[in-house]
């Protein structure tokens, strides 16, 4: 398989972007955002532009094609979206649906109609198919039905990804597209109503040693399964693609290892240092029962994950543990 990636890329030349590329980073303040800042500085880019929510709303359509017309960037990655755990998906599904919807039409017309040479358009491993074969693979998508709970925003991220595709059919640009798998990292969000399992977990680990809690709630059953990715690796991924890969399809990126919800919270339990109990609430949903990529596409072209879990996890520990001191 490498060998053949390796003999097509003889024949397709893929422009690498200059150190002094005009860079526009689309949630620069995000979890991914801020990741893809710092690898993009660590690695040369010093010509950024970054717009906070306040500065540029990216669900209005002019204040985009003002912002576009007058910066006029050459890359972007488009990491600005509405993002959130289980429970954020299914109490807000208008929002999910309509501010990804809004803000992924805003940013590709503009980016065409101004001529950007490349764009990075990020979906999400919860938009496959919710019984995918697993590892999911890329073509897996659109093949069957989606998990419930974040039907919404999946239904707006399978449209970007598609819409991508379709600009690059009709308009001959170069719109490409990664499918992240679940991330946590510096820069998550810890509020326990809207985020994501691991500061989920991280927060309420820490919380519970520091009151000297008996117990701990653990959303659901425990048994659904999850593979996690350190953020700095995702954006090593983006940086990765932008820079190697031109296609239709989009890649998958993960670590292509899973690990039950159990475990993982013995896991963060053990690194925190709560030596209470551990109580599962299976009034809460557990979701899609598995969900592991098959990352076998970006690895045959190079990429491979760095953080390991465990590692990963005490940093995002430690982290939580300073800005919350
Ligand atoms: O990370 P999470 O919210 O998102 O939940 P999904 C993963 C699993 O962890 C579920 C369980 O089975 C949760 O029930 N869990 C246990 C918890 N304790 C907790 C807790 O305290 N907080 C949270 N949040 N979960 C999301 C999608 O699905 O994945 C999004 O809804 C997004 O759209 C994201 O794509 C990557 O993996 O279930």
């Amino acid at each position: 398989m490498r060998i053949i990636f390796l003999f097509l890329s003889l024949f397709t030349t893929v422009f690498a972007m200059e150190p002094g590329s005009k860079i526009f980073v689309a949630g620069h303040r995000g979890l991914v955002g801020s990741a893809l800042v710092r690898v993009l500085n660590e690695n040369g880019y010093h010509n950024l532009v970054t717009k906070t929510h306040s500065e540029l709303d990216l669900t209005d359509q002019k204040a985009v094609d003002h912002f576009f017309a007058t910066h006029k960037p050459q890359y972007v990655f488009l990491a600005a979206a509405k993002v959130g755990g289980i429970k954020a998906n299914s109490d807000y599904p208008v929002d999910f649906f309509t501010i990804n919807s809004r803000i992924q039409l805003n940013v590709l017309e503009s980016a065409h109609k101004y001529g950007v040479e490349k764009l990075l358009f990020l979906g999400s491993s919860c938009i496959y198919p919710k019984h995918a074969p697993q590892p999911i693979v890329e073509n897996s998508l659109l093949t069957g039905k989606l998990e419930p709970s974040n039907e919404p925003y999946a239904l707006a991220k399978i449209s970007g990804i598609r819409l991508c595709q379709a600009y690059n059919k009709q308009f001959n640009t170069n719109f490409i597209s990664c499918m992240p798998t679940n991330l946590y990292g510096p820069g998550d969000n810890y509020d326990l109503k809207t985020s994501h399992v691991v500061p989920a977990l991280i927060r309420k680990m820490v919380e519970a040693k520091r009151s000297g809690a008996k117990s701990v709630e653990i959303w659901g059953s425990g048994k659904p399964k999850r593979e996690f990715l350190h953020v700095n690796d995702m954006a090593k991924a983006c940086l990765f693609l932008m820079n190697n890969y031109e296609g239709q399809e989009h890649v998958n990126v993960g670590t292509g290892k899973e690990i039950p919800i159990g475990a993982l919270a013995k896991l963060i339990q053990k690194l925190a240092g709560f030596t209470g109990e551990l109580k599962f609430n299976t009034k809460f949903p557990d979701g899609t029962m598995l969900k592991r990529l098959d990352i076998s596409k970006i690895e045959n072209m190079g990429w491979h994950p760095e953080v390991d879990l465990v590692e990963g996890l005490k940093g995002a520990i430690s982290e939580y543990e300073r800005q919350n001191s």
